[in-house]
């Protein structure tokens, strides 16, 4: 990520500043692990994926900075220090944000060593699951169901399309870089469908009793915005079973690929033991 940014001497220095403040902070970067874990779990190499894993981050990052935002979830902290806004001002928090998300697809075409007919399918990936098929539909479903009494389905839908679709678009296309068989995209797609699942409950979860410290941002926060979430459905014990659920069927979805996808396994028990 350092190295494909834009240096804070390239003109205008402010904006190159605020896209490394969020982007090189302490996230735990678990889309772009995916993408390469993905990759290297079909046999693929690893380093080719690397910018797309790279522009799934800064889009991730594009909607952290723009979901702390005061039209949207008006957040003061993220990662443990001021969201970029307050840092700077909304006006660079919305650009910084913006050419994020530019700078994602200028680093998927300009890969080398992948067909450009893969790059497109990368893209197309990308884009239907940040557009409103996918992180955006979910942020505006969030925002219209906000306060109201909402179905386990439609909790399903809003956490499916906010959070699921990018985390299974990064398993997606560490598939596709890696020259996944189809029997192979099928398992991942399966795998990338229940971690989303997982990791968006486990979300909730730590919002109601994870630790202030560790998550670097203040717990609570569905509550205070009456966010429409697992545990306001069904409770914290339904929730967490429904994850652990999640996560086995993930780890079974790739049950027949080899040591290589170990990492992905590892990474389906982390999304519901983790502590940030
Ligand atoms: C088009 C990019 C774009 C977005 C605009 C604001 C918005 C629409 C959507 C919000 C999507 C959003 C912020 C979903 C929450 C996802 C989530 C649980 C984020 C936390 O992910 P972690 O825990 O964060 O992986 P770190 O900090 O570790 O990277």
């Amino acid at each position: 990520m350092d190295r494909l940014l834009p240096s804070v001497t390239d003109e205008p220095h402010i904006i190159h500043e605020a896209m490394r403040y969020s982007a090189l902070d302490s996230g735990k970067r678990l889309r772009p692990i995916l993408t390469l874990s993905a990759c290297e779990a079909v046999g693929g190499a690893v380093e080719a994926a690397v910018p797309s894993a790279c522009a799934i981050e800064c889009i991730h990052t594009f909607s952290l900075i723009h979901d702390d935002l005061p039209c949207m979830d008006d957040d003061d902290y993220r990662r443990g220090r001021p969201s970029l806004h307050r840092a700077y001002d909304e006006a660079i928090a919305l650009l910084a944000g913006d050419a994020l998300f530019a700078l994602a697809f200028q680093l998927i075409c300009e890969t080398k060593g992948v067909g450009e007919d893969v790059l497109l399918q990368v893209c197309r990936v990308i884009s239907e699951a940040t557009g409103t098929g996918g992180m955006v539909g979910g942020q505006v479903l969030d925002m219209l169901l906000e306060g109201e009494e909402v179905t386990l389905e439609q909790v399903q839908e809003i956490h499916r399309l906010k959070t699921g679709a990018l985390i299974k678009a990064s398993v997606v296309v560490g598939g596709l870089i890696g020259g996944a068989s189809d029997s192979q995209m099928r398992a991942l797609n399966g795998y990338g469908s229940n971690i989303g699942l997982a990791f968006q409950i486990a979300d909730d979860i730590l919002d109601l009793i994870g630790d202030q410290e560790k998550l670097g941002k203040p717990v609570g926060s569905d509550i205070k915005h009456k966010k429409a979430t697992y545990p306001s459905v069904i409770g914290i014990d339904e929730s967490a079973r429904i994850a652990s659920e999640a996560v086995a069927a993930a780890i079974s979805a790739i049950e027949n690929f080899d040591e290589r996808a170990d990492p992905l396994r590892h990474i389906a028990r982390f999304v519901v033991e983790r502590e940030s």
